[in-house]
Parts: structure tokens; C-alpha cells; sequence
């Protein structure tokens, strides 16, 4: 080959080069490129044109002949719409969400009237002074919960106290109370905050790895803040769940726990899962830091000790009291004390005691500390 052929040829390759690094970061790297080459048929949303959340609800109804022989729900429900519209300009009261949703069952247990539901699922919602919020959350995620075909219940699980917040504690909480109720097929972990914007995101579990669902929030400009987030909604089946020994309970305040339970999960030998971003959307209700939630100065410290550490502090190692467990017409209201955090540990409640000084049963499973 001539010396000027060899020159034309390496700098083709040079330019060639560099124009695929230019497409392949473009495209938001690896995986986006593959997801991209191998496009597996997702449709695309036009979230300009949206639908109003109770869309379809009224067509759900019990058949006249009874609910003996119900078929099996199909694979897709025929009630989904897709892209939904979401405001919060006005909070809607809690008769109102209960008429607009009248097969609701006490406790906000819901279960298809028309076919035998494929998932079982039940959401856990940390809280405190949200009341707002979760008339918003009550609103938009009963008919969405609906129009997907599932079995579903909602469990709220509310702190107690003005101690500092734990959400990551009030989760394990959560999950403890729920599966006393039944066998759930996946647990959703969601804060009251985030609505989610397409009835497509179906709320089942990955049975493989845990799903990170709230991957593209208004928030965040609809993009994942950074690879390893966890934050906001996720969802996991009973035995990831005890895979990872739950979520560490020693995160009081804002921030970290997500970062640990991602870590947990990657030592327990998952990895996450997460659905296409056009799918993962959801807005999120605009508020204030809480007081009672400030940021955690531990955390730095926690999430360098969570190798150490994950398999003592969790599910295992859980410890609270509930003080009432409440069946509201539109979800299961659990109470807890869960007890202080770590420089408030001197002022905890006595053993069996409530601030209202009723006696009350210590939910410690065996092997706790
Ligand atoms: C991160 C927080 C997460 C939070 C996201 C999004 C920490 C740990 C720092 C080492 N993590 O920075 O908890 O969900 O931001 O707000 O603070």
C-alpha cells in the first residue's frame, strides 16, 4: 500500500472513530445505544395529549351472573389509556375520592370484580403531615390502580411523634403489617409525592431483580439524576425483599437510605431493574423540606459502613410498636412508634407504652437484636 494511501486510510478511520464516540455518547451511552438498536417495539408517548385519570372506571363492573367462574384478567387490560392528566391546583376532598371510586373496599382494598386478577400488590406509603399530598395520591392511584387489572391495597404507614422522620424504617414497617394481610405478589415502596403520569407503568414486580420505577420525575427533567438512583417509587417482591434483609433502619432524616438500598441489593447479589424511561414518569407534588426531615449528617458515614453492616440492620433487626391499625374506607392507616433517633435514644417510650399510655404488643421478629 502507498504511504499516502496508509495516510488517507488512518485518517478515515480517526474521523470514523471519533464520529462513533460523538453518536454513541449522543445517545446517552451504552445502554441507551443498545436500547436503541435493538428497539424492542415500546411505543412512544406523546405526553402533550393526555387522559383524564377516571377514564374507562365506570366500564368496570361486576357481571350480572355472579363472580363464580370469573376468567382469568388478560394479559393486557383492555382499560389502559396510557399518558394522564395531573394537577394539583386543587385538593380533592377525601368523600369525593371515595364516591368517584365506589369498589373500593374498606381498607383501600380493591380486587377486579370481572376476572381473577394475575398480580397481588400492595403499596406502602411512609408519612407524616402529608395529609394534602395523600388526598392527591388517594385521587390519581386508586383509578390508575384500577384500570391495570390488579389486586392491590394501600397501607400508609404513619410516624408517630415529631421525632426525626425515618422513612427507610417506616418501609420495613410497612411491608412486616402488609404481609400479615396477605400473600402479596410485590410490594411497591412509594412516597405520597410522586403521581405517576402513564397507566402503562404496571405496577407487578420484576421477579428477577428489584424495579426502580421513578426513573424520569418532572423534578429531575424526566432523567435519571445519577446511575445507581433508588429513590421515590420501587418496586420488590417479598423474597427480594428479605434477599436484601429489608432497608436499613438506622437512616433518620433526609437523604441516603435510597443510596444504601441500592448498594444492599447489589451485595445481596441483584441488580436493579427499571422500565423503559418513557414509561417511569412521574410528577412530583411541590413542598417544602418537612421539619422533622432534615438532612442526615450520618448518612456520609452510614453509606461508607453499609458492606459491614447490611446484614444486621434490617428486616431482621426491626423493632416498633404499633399503636392502631385503622381500615379508613380508602386505605390501611398503621400508626408506629419507631422509636428515636440516635441522639434522641434516652427519650424513647417505655417498652409497651404508647404516648396515649395504652398497652401495646412489641412487633420483634426472631433473630432481632
Ligand atoms: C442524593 C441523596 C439521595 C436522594 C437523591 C435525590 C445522599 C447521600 C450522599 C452520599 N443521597 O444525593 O438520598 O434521593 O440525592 O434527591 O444524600
Amino acid at each position: 500500500m502507498s504511504p499516502w494511501l496508509d495516510r488517507q486510510c488512518t485518517f478515515v478511520i480517526l474521523v470514523a472513530s471519533q464520529l462513533c464516540f460523538l453518536v454513541y455518547y449522543s445517545f446517552g451511552g451504552l445502554q441507551s445505544m443498545v436500547t436503541f438498536l435493538f428497539w424492542g417495539g415500546e411505543p412512544t408517548w406523546d405526553y402533550t395529549k393526555t387522559h383524564d385519570v377516571y377514564t374507562n372506571l365506570s366500564l368496570i363492573q361486576r357481571p350480572i351472573s355472579g363472580t363464580q367462574g370469573l376468567p382469568d384478567c388478560p394479559d393486557k387490560s383492555p382499560y389502559l389509556v396510557g399518558p394522564l392528566s395531573i394537577q394539583f391546583d386543587r385538593i380533592p376532598p377525601l368523600a369525593v375520592i371515595q364516591e368517584r371510586n365506589p369498589l373500593i373496599q374498606e381498607g383501600g382494598f380493591y380486587t377486579p370484580p370481572n376476572c381473577m386478577p394475575r398480580y397481588r400488590t400492595a403499596l406502602i406509603v411512609p408519612h407524616r403531615n402529608r395529609e394534602t399530598h395523600l388526598r392527591h395520591f388517594l385521587y390519581y392511584l386508586h383509578p390508575f390502580l384500577q384500570r391495570q387489572q390488579l389486586q392491590y391495597g394501600i397501607y400508609v404507614i404513619h410516624q408517630a411523634g415529631n421525632q426525626t422522620f425515618n422513612r427507610a424504617k417506616l418501609l420495613n414497617v410497612g411491608v412486616k403489617e402488609a404481609l400479615r394481610d396477605e400473600e402479596w405478589d410485590c410490594l411497591f415502596l412509594h412516597d405520597v409525592d410522586l403521581i405517576p403520569e402513564n397507566d402503562h407503568n404496571l405496577y407487578v414486580c420484576d421477579p428477577q431483580n428489584p424495579k426502580h420505577v421513578s426513573i424520569a420525575m418532572n423534578k429531575f427533567g424526566y432523567r435519571l439524576p445519577y446511575k445507581t438512583y433508588f429513590g421515590g417509587v420501587s418496586a420488590v417482591t417479598p423474597e427480594q425483599y428479605l434477599q436484601m434483609n429489608g432497608f436499613p433502619n438506622e437512616y433518620w432524616g433526609w437523604g441516603g437510605e435510597d443510596d444504601d438500598i441500592a448498594t444492599r441489593l447489589q451485595l445481596a447479589g441483584m441488580r436493579i431493574s427499571r422500565p423503559p424511561l418513557s414509561l417511569g414518569r412521574y410528577k412530583m407534588i411541590k413542598h417544602k423540606l418537612d421539619s422533622g426531615n432534615e438532612e442526615n449528617p450520618r448518612r456520609f458515614d452510614l453509606l461508607f459502613r453499609t458492606r459491614r453492616t447490611w446484614r444486621q440492620d434490617g428486616m431482621n433487626s426491626l423493632s416498633y410498636v404499633t399503636l392502631s391499625r385503622q381500615r379508613l374506607p380508602l386505605f390501611t392507616n398503621i400508626t408506629v412508634d419507631i422509636g428515636l433517633g440516635p441522639t434522641r435514644k434516652s427519650q424513647q417510650l417505655p417498652r409497651g407504652k404508647n404516648p396515649k399510655g395504652i398497652e401495646t404488643g412489641i412487633n420483634r421478629p426472631s433473630g432481632g437484636t
